[in-house]
């Protein structure tokens, strides 16, 4: 045999650089459902069963396609738990000439694939993944000199490369973003159309016996499992999508409703991130509905946001940033994270919807993600590196190179603004308006103290106080400083007495 090609459980795409350069006559693949990769954090369970069922798929894809797929299966007698382990035997097994392996996407498995070359004494070809639009090396290339790595040029650079959205090279519509409009909160009577779900077929059904029994201790509602596991499913699901729910992303997008998980949310980026859509096509298939009429430009052009820009972004500062990034504290928090994280036992009805929805769905949708856990436990000072691992641990589409920068960077301006320009705290007020949690909540949304008061009030004037030195210089933090200082002495001490006593009661 020639070639031996490792694929790694994120890299389910065909035109994979490990593939593109192989022949499936002499060349042979590998797949593993591993130890390491299900346990490195605790995976939620729907997660596991959604990577393990879509690697069985894409096996049987490629075997289509001609290849020959080795496929070892956790519960495999001869499944040796790693990428490193299972490697070594297959080396041994086949005796290849070389190993083809395309990047990984997190540093702790990319500095696994560097150690390979030396540890089998087997050329070891790493090959770039060219499913990202923009490189690590064209990232740090366009960071380079910049006094400050803003999301908003990056995009427009990224705008222009890829032709999406441009009349010559000006922004379609006169305007690079419409985000201006898309700040509404939604009402509850409101159309909500839910992403398209897949009935588990047999192989679904094998995997979620598997994870039923082998991952019983770990997070997470197994059933009712809906996500797709092939790539003409995760289409599907897409397709559907933009018909449905893409007219309403932009105006949406920041809006929260009890007893709706998703809103007009896509629900794809467990597909996108371990390669059954590909960011690119999607970006052209909205930017064409926009083209024939079918969806309005905030909405495109919000959503091709996120994809070309955010998501190409967070990479860029994971990759321009590791190691060392995912120990960032710049505002030194250290409170353990509450149980609740995990329960959803509390009485602030805002944090038990999202993490009882995670708990069902393995997803909550970004704003969620941002300003309820993120914010609460921003507010609250909790260990950065604590949330960042159960951030990596609770969502189907958590991988470290993105789930990283938006929780480190973003959610908890723990390093210090490289990401973002200003810490994401908000008080209940903001809540109030992009939700109607706080109607079924325990706690009373208008009160600033006292044990009936919205937590997250006190806890954000206190959290102004404690880090008035350190984010008072930052412009648009500097008005909340200023207000902070207009409170009497009595109210200041009502906050801090407030926010002690439910720091202490966590
Ligand atoms: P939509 O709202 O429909 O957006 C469409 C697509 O845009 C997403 O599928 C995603 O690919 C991309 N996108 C949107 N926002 C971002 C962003 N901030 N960063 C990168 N891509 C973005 N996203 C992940 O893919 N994996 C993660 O592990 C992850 N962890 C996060 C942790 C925190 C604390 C926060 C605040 C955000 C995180 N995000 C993560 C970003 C975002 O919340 C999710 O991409 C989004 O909620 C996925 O749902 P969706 O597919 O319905 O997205
Ligand atoms: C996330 C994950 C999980 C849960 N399980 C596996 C697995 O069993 N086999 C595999 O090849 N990949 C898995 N993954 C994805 C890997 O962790 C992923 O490829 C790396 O995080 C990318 O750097
Ligand atoms: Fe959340 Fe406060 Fe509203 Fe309750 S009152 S739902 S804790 S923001």
């Amino acid at each position: 045999m020639r070639s031996l090609i490792l694929v790694l459980g994120d890299q389910l795409t065909p035109t994979l650089t490990s593939l593109a350069g192989a022949d499936p006559a002499r060349d042979r693949v590998l797949m593993a459902e591993l130890w390491d990769e299900a346990g490195y954090v605790r995976h939620h369970r729907k997660k596991i069963a959604f990577l393990f069922s879509a690697m069985r798929h894409f096996a049987a894809e490629l075997r289509g396609l001609g290849w020959t797929v080795d496929y070892v299966t956790l519960d495999d007698p001869d499944n040796r738990g790693s990428f490193t382990g299972q490697l070594d035997a297959a080396i041994a097994q086949h005796r290849p000439e070389r190993v083809v392996v395309t990047e990984a996407g997190e540093w702790r498995v990319r500095r696994m694939q560097e150690s390979w070359a030396a540890r089998f004494s087997l050329p070891v070809d790493i090959l770039p993944d060219e499913r990202f639009l923009c490189s690590p090396a064209s990232f740090a290339a366009w960071g380079a000199g910049r006094k400050q790595l803003r999301m908003e040029y990056f995009y427009r650079d990224m705008r222009r490369r890829t032709g999406l959205l441009m009349e010559g090279d000006q922004p379609a519509g006169g305007r690079w973003n419409f985000d201006a409009e898309n700040r509404k909160p939604a009402r509850a009577d409101l159309f909500m159309p839910r992403p398209r779900g897949v009935a588990p077929d047999a192989i679904t059904r094998e995997v979620l016996a598997l994870v039923e029994a082998r991952f019983g201790d770990h997070f997470g509602d197994l059933e009712p499992f809906w996500f797709a596991v092939t790539r003409a499913d995760a289409e599907a699901a897409f397709a559907a999508f933009v018909e449905t729910a893409l007219p309403k992303f932009g105006d949406y997008q920041d809006a929260m409703l009890a007893g709706e998980p998703f809103l007009y949310h896509a629900v794809i980026a467990p597909y996108l991130n371990c390669g059954l859509l590909d960011p690119l096509l999607v970006c052209r298939q909205v930017e064409a509905a926009w083209r024939a009429g079918r969806v309005p430009l905030n909405a495109a052009e919000g959503f091709i946001r996120q994809i070309i820009g955010w998501r190409e972004y967070v990479r860029g500062i994971y990759w321009l940033k590791m190691p060392g990034y995912e120990r960032s504290n710049f505002l030194g928090h250290t409170r353990k994270l509450p149980g609740f994280y995990w329960t959803g036992e509390t009485d602030m009805a805002c944090v038990r919807a999202a993490v009882t929805q995670t708990r069902e769905q393995a997803y909550a949708h970004h704003i969620q993600r941002l300003m309820i856990t993120g914010n609460f436990a921003l507010l609250a000072g909790i260990d950065p590196h604590e949330l960042h691992e159960w951030y990596l641990a609770v969502y189907a589409d958590a991988y470290e190179w993105v789930e990283l920068p938006n929780t480190v960077g973003m959610s908890q301006f723990a390093d210090g603004g490289l990401l973002a320009s200003k810490p994401y705290a908000a008080s209940g007020a903001y809540i109030d308006r992009m939700s109607d949690y706080c109607g079924g909540c325990a706690y009373e949304v208008k009160q600033r103290t006292g044990p009936r008061a919205c937590p997250f009030n006190a806890l954000y004037w206190d959290f102004i106080a404690r880090h008035r030195e350190r984010i008072g210089r930052n412009p648009r933090m500097a008005q909340m400083v200023r207000t902070y200082d207009k409170f009497a002495d009595a109210e200041r001490a009502r906050i801090a007495d407030s926010a002690a006593s439910f720091l202490a009661g966590l």
